[in-house]
Protein backbone atom coordinates (compact mmCIF):
# COMPACT_ATOMS: atom_id res chain seq x y z
CA UNK A 1 0.00 0.00 0.00
CA UNK A 2 2.91 2.57 1.13
CA UNK A 3 4.68 1.70 -2.17
CA UNK A 4 1.68 2.55 -4.33
CA UNK A 5 0.97 5.28 -2.53
CA UNK A 6 4.49 6.41 -3.16
CA UNK A 7 4.69 5.14 -6.78
CA UNK A 8 1.08 7.84 -7.57
CA UNK A 9 3.35 10.71 -5.57
CA UNK A 10 6.31 10.26 -7.55
CA UNK A 11 4.80 9.74 -11.02
CA UNK A 12 2.72 12.88 -9.93
CA UNK A 13 5.91 14.78 -9.37
CA UNK A 14 7.32 13.87 -12.71
CA UNK A 15 4.07 14.55 -14.36
CA UNK A 16 3.71 17.73 -12.75
CA UNK A 17 7.12 19.39 -13.58
CA UNK A 18 6.04 17.73 -16.99
CA UNK A 19 3.13 19.62 -17.17
CA UNK A 20 4.65 23.17 -15.70
CA UNK A 21 6.84 22.58 -18.76
CA UNK A 22 10.16 22.85 -16.29
CA UNK A 23 12.20 20.21 -14.58
CA UNK A 24 11.25 21.03 -11.80
CA UNK A 25 11.33 17.86 -10.06
CA UNK A 26 13.93 17.80 -6.87
CA UNK A 27 15.46 14.65 -8.49
CA UNK A 28 16.21 16.51 -11.93
CA UNK A 29 17.62 19.48 -10.26
CA UNK A 30 20.40 16.98 -9.14
CA UNK A 31 20.80 15.10 -11.80
CA UNK A 32 24.60 15.56 -12.95
CA UNK A 33 23.87 15.34 -16.89
CA UNK A 34 20.24 17.65 -16.44
CA UNK A 35 18.00 16.55 -18.87
CA UNK A 36 16.20 19.59 -18.49
CA UNK A 37 18.68 21.79 -20.10
CA UNK A 38 18.66 19.99 -23.52
CA UNK A 39 16.55 22.34 -26.43
CA UNK A 40 12.83 21.74 -26.93
CA UNK A 41 11.88 20.67 -23.65
CA UNK A 42 9.27 23.31 -23.34
CA UNK A 43 7.70 22.73 -26.83
CA UNK A 44 7.32 19.35 -26.47
CA UNK A 45 5.83 19.73 -23.49
CA UNK A 46 1.70 19.24 -23.07
CA UNK A 47 -0.46 22.40 -23.59
CA UNK A 48 -1.43 23.98 -20.14
CA UNK A 49 -4.64 25.37 -21.24
CA UNK A 50 -5.68 21.89 -22.75
CA UNK A 51 -9.17 21.61 -23.14
CA UNK A 52 -10.86 20.15 -20.33
CA UNK A 53 -12.40 17.10 -21.84
CA UNK A 54 -14.92 15.74 -19.52
CA UNK A 55 -13.12 13.28 -17.75
CA UNK A 56 -14.84 10.17 -17.04
CA UNK A 57 -16.51 10.16 -20.28
CA UNK A 58 -14.87 7.25 -21.05
CA UNK A 59 -16.02 5.12 -18.44
CA UNK A 60 -18.82 5.89 -19.20
CA UNK A 61 -19.17 4.82 -22.72
CA UNK A 62 -17.39 1.54 -21.39
CA UNK A 63 -17.36 -0.07 -24.81
CA UNK A 64 -14.94 -1.89 -26.36
CA UNK A 65 -12.05 -3.98 -26.31
CA UNK A 66 -8.54 -2.48 -26.25
CA UNK A 67 -5.27 -4.35 -26.66
CA UNK A 68 -1.73 -4.18 -26.04
CA UNK A 69 1.36 -5.68 -27.37
CA UNK A 70 4.80 -5.24 -26.35
CA UNK A 71 8.19 -5.55 -27.73
CA UNK A 72 8.40 -9.22 -26.01
CA UNK A 73 7.76 -11.32 -22.83
CA UNK A 74 10.45 -11.84 -19.74
CA UNK A 75 10.98 -8.08 -20.11
CA UNK A 76 9.72 -6.43 -16.81
CA UNK A 77 10.22 -3.08 -18.58
CA UNK A 78 7.76 -4.50 -20.77
CA UNK A 79 5.37 -5.80 -17.88
CA UNK A 80 5.32 -2.29 -16.03
CA UNK A 81 3.83 -0.84 -19.44
CA UNK A 82 1.37 -3.18 -19.50
CA UNK A 83 0.40 -2.75 -15.68
CA UNK A 84 0.23 0.77 -16.45
CA UNK A 85 -2.29 0.04 -19.48
CA UNK A 86 -4.22 -2.32 -17.41
CA UNK A 87 -4.42 0.23 -14.53
CA UNK A 88 -5.57 2.65 -16.39
CA UNK A 89 -8.43 0.85 -18.34
CA UNK A 90 -9.83 -0.12 -15.06
CA UNK A 91 -9.42 3.54 -13.84
CA UNK A 92 -11.26 4.28 -17.00
CA UNK A 93 -13.88 1.55 -16.09
CA UNK A 94 -13.47 -1.07 -18.19
CA UNK A 95 -13.16 -4.98 -16.98
CA UNK A 96 -11.04 -8.01 -17.67
CA UNK A 97 -12.72 -8.90 -20.70
CA UNK A 98 -11.96 -5.73 -22.36
CA UNK A 99 -8.57 -5.45 -21.62
CA UNK A 100 -6.59 -8.04 -23.53
CA UNK A 101 -1.97 -7.84 -23.12
CA UNK A 102 -0.01 -9.57 -25.75
CA UNK A 103 4.19 -10.13 -25.10
CA UNK A 104 5.00 -11.91 -27.97
CA UNK A 105 7.44 -15.04 -27.24
CA UNK A 106 10.59 -12.67 -28.84
CA UNK A 107 11.21 -9.33 -29.72
CA UNK A 108 10.38 -9.83 -33.63
CA UNK A 109 8.23 -8.18 -36.10
CA UNK A 110 7.27 -12.06 -36.62
CA UNK A 111 5.85 -12.46 -33.32
CA UNK A 112 4.02 -9.19 -33.46
CA UNK A 113 2.48 -9.88 -36.78
CA UNK A 114 1.26 -12.81 -35.55
CA UNK A 115 -0.15 -11.21 -32.68
CA UNK A 116 -1.92 -8.78 -34.02
CA UNK A 117 -3.78 -10.84 -36.58
CA UNK A 118 -5.30 -12.67 -33.73
CA UNK A 119 -6.27 -9.25 -32.47
CA UNK A 120 -7.69 -8.69 -35.87
CA UNK A 121 -9.74 -11.94 -35.50
CA UNK A 122 -10.94 -11.35 -32.26
CA UNK A 123 -12.48 -7.69 -33.79
CA UNK A 124 -10.71 -5.54 -31.31
CA UNK A 125 -11.37 -2.03 -31.08
CA UNK A 126 -8.11 -0.60 -30.34
CA UNK A 127 -4.29 -2.00 -30.15
CA UNK A 128 -1.21 -0.19 -29.04
CA UNK A 129 2.09 -1.96 -30.17
CA UNK A 130 5.66 -1.45 -29.20
CA UNK A 131 6.95 -1.83 -32.40
CA UNK A 132 9.79 -4.26 -33.26
CA UNK A 133 10.32 -3.33 -37.22
CA UNK A 134 7.57 -0.16 -37.97
CA UNK A 135 8.32 -1.04 -41.58
CA UNK A 136 7.66 -5.05 -41.04
CA UNK A 137 4.22 -3.99 -39.23
CA UNK A 138 3.13 -1.42 -41.86
CA UNK A 139 0.56 -4.58 -43.92
CA UNK A 140 -0.78 -5.68 -40.59
CA UNK A 141 -1.10 -3.02 -39.34
CA UNK A 142 -3.11 -1.35 -42.14
CA UNK A 143 -4.84 -4.04 -42.35
CA UNK A 144 -6.28 -3.69 -39.18
CA UNK A 145 -7.55 -0.30 -39.70
CA UNK A 146 -9.14 -0.96 -42.70
CA UNK A 147 -11.10 -2.88 -40.35
CA UNK A 148 -11.95 0.32 -38.25
CA UNK A 149 -9.67 -0.89 -35.58
CA UNK A 150 -7.36 2.22 -34.28
CA UNK A 151 -3.67 1.66 -34.64
CA UNK A 152 -0.83 3.22 -32.21
CA UNK A 153 2.19 2.86 -31.40
CA UNK A 154 3.86 2.87 -27.56
CA UNK A 155 7.35 3.37 -26.60
CA UNK A 156 8.70 2.07 -29.71
CA UNK A 157 7.03 3.71 -32.83
CA UNK A 158 4.88 1.94 -35.64
CA UNK A 159 6.15 4.26 -38.98
CA UNK A 160 4.05 7.56 -39.84
CA UNK A 161 1.96 5.45 -41.94
CA UNK A 162 0.62 2.70 -39.76
CA UNK A 163 -0.71 4.50 -36.79
CA UNK A 164 -2.87 7.12 -35.53
CA UNK A 165 -0.09 8.70 -33.04
CA UNK A 166 2.78 7.41 -31.07
CA UNK A 167 3.17 7.90 -27.24
CA UNK A 168 6.69 8.86 -26.84
CA UNK A 169 8.30 8.06 -23.57
CA UNK A 170 10.78 10.91 -23.90
CA UNK A 171 11.60 12.97 -26.64
CA UNK A 172 14.17 11.02 -28.81
CA UNK A 173 16.71 14.71 -29.31
CA UNK A 174 16.44 15.44 -25.30
CA UNK A 175 17.50 11.75 -24.87
CA UNK A 176 19.90 11.34 -27.37
CA UNK A 177 21.46 15.22 -25.69
CA UNK A 178 21.16 13.71 -21.96
CA UNK A 179 23.57 10.48 -22.67
CA UNK A 180 25.88 11.94 -25.34
CA UNK A 181 26.88 14.18 -22.42
CA UNK A 182 26.78 11.45 -19.77
CA UNK A 183 29.17 9.60 -22.02
CA UNK A 184 31.29 12.44 -22.04
CA UNK A 185 31.17 12.38 -18.38
CA UNK A 186 31.95 9.41 -17.58
CA UNK A 187 34.91 9.10 -20.24
CA UNK A 188 36.58 12.40 -19.14
CA UNK A 189 35.97 14.30 -22.01
CA UNK A 190 37.41 11.92 -24.78
CA UNK A 191 38.01 8.34 -25.92
CA UNK A 192 36.36 5.04 -27.29
CA UNK A 193 33.05 4.39 -25.99
CA UNK A 194 30.41 1.88 -27.28
CA UNK A 195 26.74 1.57 -27.41
CA UNK A 196 24.71 -1.63 -26.09
CA UNK A 197 21.50 -1.89 -28.30
CA UNK A 198 18.56 -4.06 -28.21
CA UNK A 199 17.62 -5.30 -31.45
CA UNK A 200 18.56 -3.64 -34.84
CA UNK A 201 15.40 -3.18 -35.96
CA UNK A 202 13.99 -1.47 -32.85
CA UNK A 203 12.37 2.40 -33.70
CA UNK A 204 13.44 3.61 -30.47
CA UNK A 205 17.00 2.06 -30.02
CA UNK A 206 18.05 3.30 -33.56
CA UNK A 207 16.49 6.84 -33.07
CA UNK A 208 18.07 7.14 -30.11
CA UNK A 209 21.26 5.95 -31.42
CA UNK A 210 20.84 8.18 -34.05
CA UNK A 211 20.29 11.42 -31.90
CA UNK A 212 23.45 10.68 -29.69
CA UNK A 213 25.43 10.42 -33.68
CA UNK A 214 24.06 13.69 -34.59
CA UNK A 215 24.74 15.10 -31.13
CA UNK A 216 28.39 14.06 -31.21
CA UNK A 217 28.94 15.65 -34.13
CA UNK A 218 29.29 18.24 -32.15
CA UNK A 219 32.80 19.93 -31.97
CA UNK A 220 32.49 19.78 -27.86
CA UNK A 221 32.72 15.96 -28.34
CA UNK A 222 35.01 15.67 -30.82
CA UNK A 223 37.43 13.90 -28.47
CA UNK A 224 35.00 11.00 -28.26
CA UNK A 225 35.29 8.09 -30.75
CA UNK A 226 32.38 5.32 -31.60
CA UNK A 227 34.26 1.91 -31.59
CA UNK A 228 30.62 -0.05 -32.08
CA UNK A 229 26.57 -0.39 -31.88
CA UNK A 230 26.50 -3.94 -30.43
CA UNK A 231 23.41 -5.58 -30.28
CA UNK A 232 21.95 -7.63 -27.35
CA UNK A 233 18.29 -8.54 -28.83
CA UNK A 234 16.83 -7.34 -25.41
CA UNK A 235 17.65 -10.78 -24.68
CA UNK A 236 20.15 -11.57 -21.13
CA UNK A 237 22.57 -14.20 -22.23
CA UNK A 238 23.08 -12.04 -25.56
CA UNK A 239 23.88 -9.01 -24.27
CA UNK A 240 25.98 -10.38 -21.71
CA UNK A 241 28.14 -12.08 -24.67
CA UNK A 242 27.95 -8.86 -26.75
CA UNK A 243 29.67 -7.04 -23.63
CA UNK A 244 32.21 -9.45 -22.91
CA UNK A 245 33.01 -9.21 -26.79
CA UNK A 246 33.38 -5.25 -26.86
CA UNK A 247 35.35 -5.31 -23.97
CA UNK A 248 37.48 -8.18 -25.37
CA UNK A 249 37.70 -6.39 -28.70
CA UNK A 250 38.51 -2.89 -27.14
CA UNK A 251 41.17 -2.87 -24.62
CA UNK A 252 40.98 1.06 -24.40
CA UNK A 253 37.16 1.07 -24.22
CA UNK A 254 35.77 3.54 -21.23
CA UNK A 255 32.39 3.62 -21.64
CA UNK A 256 29.46 1.42 -22.70
CA UNK A 257 26.29 3.49 -23.26
CA UNK A 258 23.52 1.03 -22.90
CA UNK A 259 19.56 2.50 -23.82
CA UNK A 260 17.88 -0.95 -22.76
CA UNK A 261 16.88 -1.94 -19.64
CA UNK A 262 18.31 -5.61 -20.23
CA UNK A 263 21.08 -4.20 -21.99
CA UNK A 264 22.36 -2.20 -19.21
CA UNK A 265 21.53 -4.63 -16.50
CA UNK A 266 23.29 -7.59 -18.07
CA UNK A 267 26.36 -5.25 -19.06
CA UNK A 268 26.38 -3.89 -15.31
CA UNK A 269 26.47 -7.77 -14.12
CA UNK A 270 29.47 -8.52 -16.75
CA UNK A 271 31.64 -5.16 -15.23
CA UNK A 272 31.41 -5.76 -12.28
CA UNK A 273 32.61 -9.37 -11.65
CA UNK A 274 35.43 -8.39 -13.74
CA UNK A 275 35.83 -5.46 -11.69
CA UNK A 276 36.01 -3.58 -15.00
CA UNK A 277 37.51 -0.14 -15.33
CA UNK A 278 34.59 0.80 -17.83
CA UNK A 279 31.81 2.55 -16.56
CA UNK A 280 28.54 2.24 -17.96
CA UNK A 281 24.92 4.29 -18.32
CA UNK A 282 22.31 4.09 -20.59
CA UNK A 283 19.02 3.70 -20.17
CA UNK A 284 18.01 1.10 -17.03
CA UNK A 285 14.80 0.00 -14.08
CA UNK A 286 16.18 1.94 -11.19
CA UNK A 287 14.70 -1.67 -9.55
CA UNK A 288 17.19 -3.58 -11.32
CA UNK A 289 20.11 -1.32 -11.61
CA UNK A 290 20.22 -0.32 -7.87
CA UNK A 291 22.72 -2.85 -6.54
CA UNK A 292 25.03 -1.18 -9.41
CA UNK A 293 24.59 2.55 -9.46
CA UNK A 294 27.58 4.66 -7.13
CA UNK A 295 30.24 7.05 -7.97
CA UNK A 296 32.90 4.30 -7.52
CA UNK A 297 30.55 1.53 -8.77
CA UNK A 298 30.01 0.45 -12.71
CA UNK A 299 27.46 2.69 -13.32
CA UNK A 300 27.61 6.24 -11.62
CA UNK A 301 24.37 7.53 -13.23
CA UNK A 302 21.68 6.36 -15.56
CA UNK A 303 18.41 7.20 -17.03
CA UNK A 304 14.63 6.40 -17.92
CA UNK A 305 11.25 7.54 -17.60
CA UNK A 306 8.20 6.11 -15.62
CA UNK A 307 7.44 2.55 -18.02
CA UNK A 308 3.95 2.58 -16.48
CA UNK A 309 3.28 6.03 -17.33
CA UNK A 310 4.20 4.99 -20.82
CA UNK A 311 1.51 1.96 -20.73
CA UNK A 312 -0.90 4.38 -18.77
CA UNK A 313 -1.08 7.16 -21.47
CA UNK A 314 -1.23 4.87 -23.91
CA UNK A 315 -4.87 3.36 -22.70
CA UNK A 316 -6.34 6.40 -22.52
CA UNK A 317 -5.12 7.85 -25.93
CA UNK A 318 -6.45 4.88 -27.14
CA UNK A 319 -9.72 5.22 -25.11
CA UNK A 320 -9.57 8.89 -26.20
CA UNK A 321 -9.43 7.88 -30.53
CA UNK A 322 -11.57 4.80 -29.90
CA UNK A 323 -14.45 7.28 -28.17
CA UNK A 324 -13.60 9.88 -30.90
CA UNK A 325 -12.86 12.49 -28.53
CA UNK A 326 -9.40 12.95 -30.69
CA UNK A 327 -8.43 11.72 -34.47
CA UNK A 328 -4.66 11.25 -33.56
CA UNK A 329 -4.15 14.93 -35.43
CA UNK A 330 -1.59 17.45 -34.00
CA UNK A 331 -2.87 20.32 -32.12
CA UNK A 332 -5.26 18.01 -30.62
CA UNK A 333 -5.32 17.90 -26.66
CA UNK A 334 -7.24 15.48 -24.23
CA UNK A 335 -7.64 14.84 -20.54
CA UNK A 336 -5.62 11.19 -19.77
CA UNK A 337 -7.30 10.48 -16.27
CA UNK A 338 -4.89 11.49 -13.65
CA UNK A 339 -1.89 12.35 -15.47
CA UNK A 340 -3.60 15.78 -16.63
CA UNK A 341 -3.64 16.98 -20.10
CA UNK A 342 -1.48 15.85 -23.34
CA UNK A 343 -1.37 17.31 -26.58
CA UNK A 344 -0.56 15.60 -29.82
CA UNK A 345 2.25 17.43 -31.61
CA UNK A 346 4.21 16.48 -35.00
CA UNK A 347 6.66 14.21 -35.18
CA UNK A 348 10.06 14.48 -36.60
CA UNK A 349 8.69 11.33 -39.08
CA UNK A 350 5.85 12.57 -40.40
CA UNK A 351 3.22 11.64 -37.94
CA UNK A 352 2.18 12.64 -34.56
CA UNK A 353 3.36 11.57 -30.99
CA UNK A 354 2.29 12.42 -27.62
CA UNK A 355 4.75 13.10 -24.65
CA UNK A 356 5.00 11.78 -21.90
CA UNK A 357 8.24 13.47 -19.88
CA UNK A 358 11.61 14.38 -20.10
CA UNK A 359 14.32 11.24 -19.17
CA UNK A 360 15.06 11.61 -15.59
CA UNK A 361 17.94 10.73 -13.74
CA UNK A 362 18.93 8.18 -11.11
CA UNK A 363 21.87 8.60 -9.17
CA UNK A 364 23.39 7.47 -5.46
CA UNK A 365 21.48 9.93 -4.35
CA UNK A 366 17.35 9.53 -5.31
CA UNK A 367 18.13 5.55 -6.33
CA UNK A 368 17.21 3.97 -2.71
CA UNK A 369 13.79 6.03 -3.49
CA UNK A 370 12.85 4.43 -6.55
CA UNK A 371 13.92 1.18 -6.79
CA UNK A 372 11.16 0.03 -5.05
CA UNK A 373 8.93 1.92 -7.34
CA UNK A 374 10.02 0.36 -11.16
C1 LIG B 1 14.12 -2.02 -23.12
C2 LIG B 1 13.32 -1.99 -24.39
C3 LIG B 1 12.39 -0.80 -24.44
C4 LIG B 1 13.12 0.49 -24.08
C5 LIG B 1 13.76 0.36 -22.74
C6 LIG B 1 14.55 1.58 -22.35
O1 LIG B 1 13.36 -2.55 -22.07
O2 LIG B 1 14.21 -1.97 -25.47
O3 LIG B 1 11.81 -0.69 -25.71
O4 LIG B 1 12.26 1.58 -24.09
O5 LIG B 1 14.66 -0.75 -22.76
Amino acid sequence: MKKKVLSVLLAASMVGALLAGCGSAPEQASAPAAAEEAPAAEEEAPAEEAAPAAEGEAAAAGEGTFALVTKSAGNPYNEREAAGFEEAMKAMGYSDSQIIIRHPESATADAQITTINELIAQNVSAIAVAANDQDALQPVCEQAASQGIKIISLDSTLNAASRLTHVNQAGTQIIGQTLMDAVKDLAGGEGQWAILSATSQASNQNAWIAAMKEVMEGEDYAGLELVEVAYGDDEYQKSVDQTQALLTNYPDLKVICAPTTVGIMAAAGVLQDKGSDVKLTGLGLPSEMADYIGADNVCPYMYLWNPIDVGRLGAYTSVALVNGDITGAAGETFTAGEMGNYEITEASDGGTEIIVGPPFAFTPDNIDDWKSVY
